[in-house]
Order: structure tokens, then C-alpha cells, then sequence
């Protein structure tokens, strides 16, 4: 079968892949060498996508309540409940919330829908959530929701600065971008966070900073490149204006002690910036989830302003986004906050847009923000949501009030690929949509380059398309303008609406794609639109000037004595948000098989926690249960979780419960990043785990974990009081056991044909068998009883250690033998002895800890 090009599911960087079909629902992945986003490497997300194109837990039929249904019953009432709805309560009754996962195509049409015909501004996305203070801070400062900088500004810069970003874990192949340059040009790397991740771990300079110090940190910055006179004060003068008393506002002391960070390493990052006028800054969720996001962007911003950093080559402010098309989203107008293709909401702009759609109605003015979207449905307000590409049951904060919310909905909508989601759970209508792999659209990157995600497996079952089932409502509420026959007509009118009456005045201008045929769609190669110097004619300013914006550089979260501790929550490498399509692959699945709370181990002591114990995590809103990580990678008296972990998955690691609604005043964008807690030790009366081939059902007990492995899944277990019961999760079959329940012990292996099935392991003390060698057995044969009964071979082979690379299966202990043993010290020489990193790469921050001596090893 042929191979297709398309982009990547997952991150903002929009690597292109190819995708050659090897079967029914498999393929070989690859990298795409002719993407300008990837020139053919993947991370391991991405090398693992065809681990998560099966058919388990997809969503194929529509559903109304728990029935089954077709689409034409489906839709006409999803019509005639949204029609019913705003003819009784107004059009502000209902409302969409959609997704940076959507194509450029469905979130053209959710928008168009909404405020064009439906005439409100009710549609939110996950990306405010997770980008609203870059596009804030943006607007605020050019004008325009503009990125300044492309990839190849990481080849050309000097300075490197990464901001509240992960870029290791979440931006892979920017990370090997950035590596590259600094191995061909000696780049200098300063990385910006509370943590020492992979990516600090690695770099000239850390500077640990205390939680939502970033504003001072930049403000002190630039306040020291007046003082030394490193403004560009021609630039200032020609592309700035420059607010009144913006200089008096600057903080120039006490930044250090703000900060929380030795004035020798500030002095450090001070020099650093001004011997490099070739600088990056790089920014994420560490700068965009707080509720001073939008001011951190700007400080950020105006530092590049002020110095002239900006529109040249390895220089600029640099926000990286997060889902494949959150761009796309923002293009389009997905954001309650914006219209349509970057305009707002004066007259002008929407009486141009309502020209532009022939559209009965426009929207009079911004929506709801998505937690004030949420707020408004618990309280009765918003009456009938559609939610699609998102599961705000897992990802809003607050999540227990999100859910109080949807339960409170009349009329709740929910499109997605996956049968089971914590969100569908609250849905009156399930839609089924087309997964990646078989959607046809295009999505924009970081850098704003556009390219084409295409279909290589036909549609499952009655999967559809979003932006039809949108279609297919709004005509059947009666409105013209919604026959589209296929995604590249939608690209065309989304195309020419850029170019509507744009006259220069928006970057963002597309329209030379207007006339752009079928087959030119089908074969569309990656464009960046708005070229590598967007604001080379002048910013989006009525002026052409940018704007310094004045910023606040106090933080204001206050913490209380029942909340002592600060919680940070983020990702991990190889798993995507809420699991449903990574947490399908076994290799994927390894990096980290537990939800862990990461502390300091002075903190562990102190509170009287046990390393690798359980520990409840617990804020104002609510709590959750965490496996103990001791990390000196942490401040002393903060938290990090991750935020993957569901219903679906566990009970227990659900960060979603934690963080407070508090959100930035300008960009309505949450605080994830710093919520005060506190953690206090959980310990159960049994410790256990359950290996199973078949879909485990869900255990009755406080904490358990299900993750996927080659043959089949590993669920650890935790809990108080009778163990007896727990047998019960083992399937029929011959049994094997030794078991003593009066001791507390459970050891049972369930066989069929000398192949185990299932095996139970549960102990009152805390002692369990290692897991790897009884995973590697299940759906095997060959493992006697009584090796399977003590967890391990009768002649142990040496224990591989954590997986640490994925792609070829090396463990810890291999590669720190082979590095004691061949004495080897560098990436490429591990590499050139066991494969490990050579491959997808991911793994090669994890690696090079490994050759720092004394670095502690223990969960990194
Ligand atoms: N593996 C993986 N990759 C992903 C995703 C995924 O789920 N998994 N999701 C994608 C999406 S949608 C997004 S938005 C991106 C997110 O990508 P990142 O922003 O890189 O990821 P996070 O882990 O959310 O947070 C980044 C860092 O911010 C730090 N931080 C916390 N508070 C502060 C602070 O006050 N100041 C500073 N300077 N730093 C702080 C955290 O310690 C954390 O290490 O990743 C994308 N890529
Ligand atoms: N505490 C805390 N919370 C956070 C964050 C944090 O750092 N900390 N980060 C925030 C950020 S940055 C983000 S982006 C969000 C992410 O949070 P969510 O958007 O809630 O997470 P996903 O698991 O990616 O949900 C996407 C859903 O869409 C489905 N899907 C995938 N493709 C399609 C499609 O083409 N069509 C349809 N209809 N469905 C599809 C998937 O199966 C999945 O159920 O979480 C936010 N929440
Ligand atoms: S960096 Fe990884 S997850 Fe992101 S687009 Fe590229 S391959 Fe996909
Ligand atoms: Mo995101």
C-alpha cells in the first residue's frame, strides 16, 4: 500500500510523518525528511503512533443516552435541543467548547456556527487553558495574535532562554533543534524553572526560580540592560512606544530575593543575556498557566522589544503551543475572546464578518471564557453545551465543580473518538469522529507553517468528521451556508476570509490559497504564513509601532498554614494529556507506569512520608492519591504531579481535582501551576498488583493504576481492610496459588495451556515481587508455577532496570553497566554500544543524567 504524508497527532511542533498501511489499522510511522518541522525525526510519541491506531475503545456509532443510534436521529436532535434551547432562553443559553485537536476545517465551522449564525460568542477551547496569556500578551504588544519567530531562529540564535517549558518532554524535536545548534554553534542554553527537569538538567544555566517570580525575574533583567545600556534605542525609537512611567515601574533590587535564587546565578543570567544580543526566549506553561501569565509574557515580550531582539535572525520571543492545531484555533477565531481570523469585536469587524458569512446574525460582543463557561452551567445558565475534541471532566481545574457543572447541563454534547471518557460519562448524545489516521485537514505549528493532516485507514464504523456533524446541525437548524463537501471547500472559504477586506491590516492572510483545487489541497506542501519576519512592514498597530506594556511583578497566590505547600502539575514524556490514545501503546506506557507526587527529600522527611510510599495530595479543592517520588530535582516544599491519569485509569493521581479556578484577569487563563497544599502520608493495610490479559474490571479499593503492557495490562493496587475479595479479579482458568489471607498474603498465577493468563500479588507487609519479569511473562509460556509464585526466574538473568529507551528496550542498569564496564563516556558511544537513544532520541536528556557522576538515579 502507498505511503501518505501527514502531520503528527500530537505536539505543536506539527513534525511531519509517513505513514505507510501495512493492514487492517496498521502502519509503519516515520518521519517525513522533506518537513520543514522535523526534516524526519520523531520523538517518541510520534514513533509510537502505530502502537494507538487500533480499534480498542473507539467510539463507532452515535449514542443518545446508552443507546445506540443513527446519525440522522442523532443530529436532528442535537438540532432541534440547541434550536428549542435559544428560542426559550436566547442565544447565550447555549454554547460550544472545542479543542486545539480539532482540524483548521471543524473549528472554521464550530466558529462560523456560533457567532455567525447561532450569534453568540459561546465558543471556548481547551486553549485557554493552555495558550490564552501568549495570545493575550501578544495582542496587547503587536496587536496581533503573531508569533514573531520561526524554528530556524533556534539554528541562528547565541541564547537560548526557555521559560516554564519542558521543552525536553513536550517539544522533542524542538529540544534536538535546540541541541544541534548548540553542539554547530556553541549556543548557550539558560532554562527558567522550578524544577530541574531533563531539560534544565542539561543546561548552562538553572535557575530553579520559586513559583510565579518569572514577571520580576524579567523586569529585574530588563531594568539591569537599561542600566548597563544595552536598550536598542534606535528600534525603541522607530517600532515602540513605550507606556508612561513604564521605566519608574521596573523593579531593579530585591529580584534575587523574589525569586528565591543565588544573586551570583542572576548576575550570571544578567551577563549572559547581555553578551548575546542573538537571543531566544522560549516560552510554555510555565509562563501561560498563572494567573500573572498574560504580565510573564509581556515581561518577556517587552525585554525583546526593548533590546531590539526581535525580526532578526536567532532572535525573538518565542510562545510554543501545545496540541497539533492550537494555532489553528486561534487563525480561525476558536477563542471566545476573538471573532474570526484575528479580528475582535468592534462594529467594523463585525459587520465585516457578518458580510463575509451572509450570516442572519453576529455575535454582539467576547463569550464566555471556558471557567466562566463552566461556572455559567452550574449555574443554570448555559443550558446545552457541545464539547468536542476535549475532556474538561479530567482537564479543567477544579474538575469535581466542571463535573458538577456538566451534570447540571440539560443538554450535554459530546464528540470524540473514544467510547469511555470521564467527560462522555455527562453526555446525552455521544458523536463518533474520525480519529487521526483518518481525518483530512490541516493544522498550523508553532511557527505558523500549515500543513496537511490526510487519512491512510478508512472511516471505523460510523465515525465521522467534526466539521460535518457540525455542518449537518446547522443546516438542520435551518441555516444556509453549511454545504461544504469536503474539507478542502472549508479551506477555501477560511482561506478568503483572511483576505476579506484585509487590505494589509492582519498578518495573517492566507487568501492567495483561495482558488487552491481538490488535487493541490491533496498534495498541499507545508507554508508558513506570515514568513520568518512577520512584522517586517510594521506591527498590527494602528501606529505599525509595538507597544512595552506595564507589568505587575508581585505574585498573589496565598498560600494558607492548612495549605503550606505549593502544587505543580505538568506532563510527562510519553504519555498525552488524558491517555486515550497514548495510553494504548505498551511502549509508551513504560517511561512512567505510576502517577507520581515528585518531592524534595528533606520535604519527605519532613512531613513523614515514604519514598515510594503513597502520600494523599490535597488543596482547597479537593484530593487525591500519589506514589512518592523523592526528587532533588524539586524545591523544598513543592509538589509535581502529573496530569494524565482518569477514572478510565485509576482512582487516585487525578491532578484535575487540585488547582483552584483563580485565572489571569487579562487572558481568563487558569493558575495549574501553583496552587497551595498539602500532602500527607496514605497508608494502606495491603499493598498489591494485578497483571491481567484481558481488560481488567475495576477494583473495589483506594488506589489503584491500570496501565497498558505488551500483553495486556498492570494494575498496581492499594487499599484497607478483607483481601479475600480481591481474588476476584482473576479470570477463570487453572489456578496456582499461595495464598495465607490470615498473614496477608495473596500470590496467585492463572494458567491456560501453560500460558499465564493473570497473576494477583498482595502483601499486608509492604514487600512485592519486581514487576518486569512477570509482565515480560504474561501471555507467555515457559515460566514454571513456582517461578511465577516467587516473581522471579529460578535463574535470575540480571535485572534491566527501568526501561529508560523505549524504541530498543534498554534498561538502567544495562546502560550503567556498560558505562562502568566499557567505559564509556558520551550519548553517542552508549548509543553505538547498545542502540539506546539512537532511535527517536527522546530518551537522550535521560541518558546524558546518566553520565553526570552522582546524579540520583532513582526515578529521573
Ligand atoms: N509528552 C507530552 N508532550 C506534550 C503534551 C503532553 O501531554 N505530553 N501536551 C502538549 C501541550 S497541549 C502543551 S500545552 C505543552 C506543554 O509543554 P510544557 O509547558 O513544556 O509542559 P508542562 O509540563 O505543562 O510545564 C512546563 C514547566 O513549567 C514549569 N513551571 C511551573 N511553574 C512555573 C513558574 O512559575 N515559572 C516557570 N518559569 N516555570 C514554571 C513546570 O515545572 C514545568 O516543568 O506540551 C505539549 N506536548
Ligand atoms: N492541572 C492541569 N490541568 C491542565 C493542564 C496542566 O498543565 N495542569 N494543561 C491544560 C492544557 S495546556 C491542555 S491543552 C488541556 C488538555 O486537556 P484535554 O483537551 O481535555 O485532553 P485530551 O486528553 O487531549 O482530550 C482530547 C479528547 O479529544 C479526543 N479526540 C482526539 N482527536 C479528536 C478529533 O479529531 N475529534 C474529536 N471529536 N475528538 C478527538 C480524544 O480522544 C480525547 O478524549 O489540559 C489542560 N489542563
Ligand atoms: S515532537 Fe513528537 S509529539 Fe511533537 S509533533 Fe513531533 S513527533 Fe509529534
Ligand atoms: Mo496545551
Amino acid at each position: 500500500m502507498t505511503a501518505v504524508r501527514t502531520t503528527c497527532a500530537y505536539c505543536g511542533v506539527g513534525c511531519g510523518v509517513i505513514a505507510t498501511p501495512t493492514g487492517n489499522r496498521t502502519a509503519t510511522i516515520a518521519g517525513d525528511p522533506d518537513h520543514p518541522a522535523n526534516f524526519g525525526k520523531l520523538c517518541s510519541k510520534g514513533t509510537h503512533l502505530g502502537e494507538t491506531i487500533g480499534l480498542e475503545g473507539r467510539l463507532l456509532y452515535p449514542m443518545i443516552g446508552s443507546e445506540r443510534a443513527g446519525w440522522h436521529e442523532a443530529l436532528d436532535l442535537v438540532a432541534s435541543r440547541f434550536a428549542a434551547t435559544i428560542a426559550e432562553y436566547g442565544p447565550e443559553s447555549v454554547a460550544f467548547y472545542a479543542s486545539g485537536q480539532m482540524l483548521t476545517e471543524d473549528y472554521y465551522v464550530a466558529n462560523k456556527l456560533m457567532k455567525g449564525f447561532i450569534g453568540t460568542a459561546n465558543i471556548d477551547t481547551n486553549s485557554r487553558l493552555c495558550m490564552a496569556s501568549a495570545v493575550a500578551a501578544h495582542v496587547r504588544a503587536f496587536g496581533e495574535d503573531v508569533v514573531p519567530c520561526s524554528y530556524n531562529d533556534l539554528d541562528a540564535a547565541d541564547l537560548i532562554v526557555l521559560v516554564g517549558s519542558n521543552t525536553a518532554w513536550c517539544h522533542p524535536i524542538v529540544w534536538q533543534r535546540i541541541e544541534a545548534a548548540r553542539v554547530a554553534r556553541g549556543t548557550k542554553l539558560v532554562v527558567i524553572d522550578p524544577r530541574r527537569t531533563e531539560t534544565a538538567a542539561g543546561a548552562d544555566l538553572h535557575l530553579a526560580i520559586a513559583p510565579d517570580s518569572d514577571v520580576a525575574l524579567f523586569a529585574g533583567l530588563l531594568s539591569e540592560m537599561r542600566s548597563i545600556w544595552r536598550l536598542d534605542g534606535r528600534y525603541l525609537a522607530d517600532h515602540v512606544t513605550v507606556p508612561e512611567g513604564f521605566w519608574k515601574g521596573l523593579p531593579a533590587t530585591d529580584v534575587a530575593r523574589i525569586c528565591d535564587i543565588e544573586t551570583t546565578d542572576l548576575q550570571t543570567f544578567y551577563d549572559l543575556f547581555a553578551d548575546h544580543p542573538r537571543t531566544v526566549t522560549l516560552f510554555s506553561q510555565g509562563v501561560n498557566q498563572s494567573i500573572s501569565g498574560t504580565d510573564k509574557a509581556n515581561a518577556i515580550i517587552n525585554l525583546h522589544l526593548a533590546t531590539g531582539r526581535i525580526g532578526k535572525p536567532g532572535a525573538g520571543p518565542f510562545s510554543i503551543t501545545g496540541q497539533p492545531n492550537a494555532m489553528g484555533g486561534r487563525e480561525v477565531g476558536g477563542l471566545a475572546s476573538m471573532l474570526a481570523v484575528h479580528m475582535g469585536f468592534s462594529d467594523a469587524e463585525r459587520d465585516r464578518a457578518q458580510r463575509f458569512w451572509q450570516s442572519p446574525t453576529i455575535c454582539t460582543g467576547p463569550g464566555l471564557k471556558a471557567v466562566d463557561m463552566f461556572d455559567a452551567m452550574a449555574r443554570g445558565r448555559i443550558k446545552a453545551v457541545w464539547i468536542m475534541a476535549t475532556n474538561p471532566a479530567v482537564s479543567m481545574p477544579d474538575a469535581r465543580m466542571a463535573r458538577v457543572a456538566l451534570a447540571n447541563c440539560p443538554f450535554v454534547v459530546v464528540s470524540d473518538c473514544v467510547a469511555e471518557t470521564d467527560t462522555g460519562r455527562y453526555a446525552q448524545v455521544k458523536l463518533p469522529a474520525l480519529a487521526w489516521g483518518e481525518k483530512e485537514g490541516t493544522v498550523t505549528n508553532s511557527e505558523r507553517c500549515i500543513s496537511r493532516q490526510r487519512g491512510f485507514m478508512a472511516p471505523p464504523g460510523d465515525a465521522r468528521a467534526d466539521w460535518w456533524a457540525i455542518a449537518e446541525v446547522a443546516k438542520r437548524m435551518g441555516f444556509t451556508g453549511f454545504d461544504y463537501p469536503d474539507a478542502a471547500s472549508i479551506f477555501r472559504e477560511f482561506a478568503a476570509q483572511t483576505g476579506f477586506e484585509n487590505d494589509g491590516a492582519r498578518v495573517l492572510d492566507i487568501s492567495g490559497k483561495v482558488a487552491i483545487g481538490d488535487a493541490e489541497y491533496a498534495s498541499m506542501a507545508p507554508f508558513q504564513w506570515g514568513g520568518t519576519s512577520p512584522f517586517a512592514n510594521g506591527y498590527a498597530t494602528p501606529d505599525g509601532k509595538a507597544r512595552l506594556v506595564s507589568v505587575d511583578h508581585v505574585s498573589r497566590v496565598d498560600g494558607s498554614r492548612a495549605f503550606p505547600l505549593r502544587l505543580n502539575t505538568g506532563r510527562y514524556r510519553d504519555q498525552w494529556h488524558s491517555m486515550t490514545r497514548t495510553g494504548l501503546s505498551p511502549k509508551l506506557s513504560q517511561h512512567r507506569r505510576e502517577p507520581l507526587v515528585e518531592i524534595h527529600p528533606e520535604t519527605i522527611q519532613r512531613l513523614r512520608l515514604s519514598d515510594g510510599g503513597l502520600a494523599r495530595v490535597e488543596t482547597a479543592q479537593g484530593s487525591s492519591i500519589f506514589r512518592v517520588a523523592g526528587m532533588v530535582e524539586q524545591r523544598r516544599r513543592e509538589l509535581f504531579i502529573p496530569i494524565h491519569w482518569t477514572d478510565q485509569t485509576s482512582a487516585g493521581g487525578r491532578a484535575g481535582l487540585l488547582p483552584g479556578q483563580d485565572r489571569d484577569p487579562v487572558s481568563g487563563q487558569p493558575g495549574f501551576k501553583n496552587t497551595p497544599a498539602t500532602v500527607s502520608a496514605y497508608k494502606p493495610s495491603w499493598n498489591g498488583f494485578l497483571l491481567t490479559r484481558d481488560h481488567p474490571a475495576r477494583p473495589d479499593c483506594t488506589y489503584w493504576t491500570r496501565i497498558r503492557t505488551a500483553g495486556g495490562w498492570l494494575m498496581e493496587l492499594a487499599g484497607d481492610g478483607d483481601i479475600t475479595a480481591l481474588s476476584g479479579l482473576l479470570p477463570e482458568g487453572e489456578r496456582v496459588e499461595m495464598a495465607d489471607t490470615k498473614r496477608g498474603v495473596i500470590r496467585s498465577a492463572v494458567m491456560k495451556d501453560g500460558v499465564l493468563q493473570a497473576a494477583l500479588f498482595v502483601s499486608r507487609s509492604a514487600e512485592l515481587p519486581p514487576r518486569d519479569w512477570l509482565v515480560a511473562q504474561l501471555g507467555k509460556a515457559g515460566a514454571a508455577p513456582f517461578e511465577l509464585l516467587a516473581g522471579r526466574p529460578a535463574t535470575p538473568a540480571p535485572d534491566r532496570g527501568r526501561i529508560i529507551c523505549v524504541c530498543f528496550d534498554v534498561g538502567l542498569n544495562v546502560i550503567l553497566s556498560a558505562i562502568a564496564e566499557q567505559k564509556l563516556v558520551s550519548i553517542e558511544a552508549i548509543g553505538a554500544a547498545l542502540g539506546a537513544g539512537t532511535n527517536c532520541g527522546s530518551c537522550r536528556p535521560a541518558i546524558a543524567a546518566l553520565l553526570e557522576p552522582g546524579k540520583d538515579i532513582h526515578h529521573g
